[in-house]
């Protein structure tokens, strides 16, 4: 199990994107778990391609291409984690804030909530506060599920969240934030109503937030 996962940890971080392909299929065939796959292998190499960034080994291309080889993983992946149940959980409208385009956390964490039962609309990426405001009555959303990545774009969620009082639906929605640069006490501060660091956390959460 180790050797595949590291053949594709490296595979994503080189940006092999057949390899990837091929190595998530063997991992499949040999009955890894998908979540170890995705955890074990892609989201590390990720992490380590954020590194690389950091310190000035990869630049924008690189990051790019690890990505798109990482999104080829996880489009392997999608069929063994998501259900389509014919009473959803609940439905969420889910996007990636305004001014922010990373979106492979965002659709991990799509594919989770649908694995766990929800519908889930999604909003894509760079998404302004009217769109996400607008989708509560357009799709009748229970949760309004938010994404950002950069210190600088997370701040575009508390406009989002005072939109949404103004309009006069917050009573009707519940606002879930997550990204790697996001805190339970940043959810606090802006006014959201949860905050999940990861994937599946966030469908933990999501339950947790629809009964209360
Ligand atoms: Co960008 N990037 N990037 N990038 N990128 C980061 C985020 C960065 C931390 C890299 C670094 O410096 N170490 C840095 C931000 C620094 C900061 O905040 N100040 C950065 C930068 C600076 C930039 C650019 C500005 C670079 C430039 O142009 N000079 C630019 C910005 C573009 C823009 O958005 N306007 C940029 C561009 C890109 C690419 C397009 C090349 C590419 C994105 C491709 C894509 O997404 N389709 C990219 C990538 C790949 C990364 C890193 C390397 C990897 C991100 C990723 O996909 N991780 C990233 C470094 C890093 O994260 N270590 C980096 C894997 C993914 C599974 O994890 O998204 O964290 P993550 O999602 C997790 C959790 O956060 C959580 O669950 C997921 C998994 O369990 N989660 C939620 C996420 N959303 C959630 C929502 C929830 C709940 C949980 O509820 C709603």
């Amino acid at each position: 199990m180790e050797d595949i996962l590291n053949q594709i940890y490296f595979d994503v971080l080189r940006g092999r994107q057949k390899e990837v392909i091929k190595g998530v299929r063997l991992a499949l065939k040999r009955n890894i778990p998908p979540l170890s796959i995705m955890n074990g292998g892609m989201i590390a190499a990720m992490q380590e391609v954020g590194r690389l960034f950091e310190a000035e080994e990869y630049y924008v291309p690189e990051m790019l291409v690890s990505a798109r080889a990482m999104q080829a993983g996880m489009n392997i992946l999608k069929p063994c984690i998501t259900t389509k149940d014919a009473h959803p959980a609940g439905k969420i409208a889910i996007g990636t804030v305004e001014g922010d385009i990373h979106d492979i956390g965002k659709n991990l964490v799509k594919m989770m909530l649908e694995g766990g039962g929800f519908e889930v609309i999604d909003l894509g990426v760079d998404v302004s506060p009217s769109i996400f405001i607008s989708s509560v009555a357009k799709h009748h959303v229970d949760i309004l599920a938010m994404s950002a990545l950069i210190t600088t774009t997370m701040t575009n969620m508390r406009p989002a969240i005072e939109q949404l009082e103004k309009s006069g639906v917050r009573h009707q929605v519940k606002v879930l934030i997550g990204g790697a640069p996001l805190t339970e006490e940043y959810a606090h501060q802006i006014g959201a109503d949860g905050y999940a660091p990861d994937a599946s956390r966030a469908v933990t959460t999501a339950k947790s937030l629809l009964s209360r």
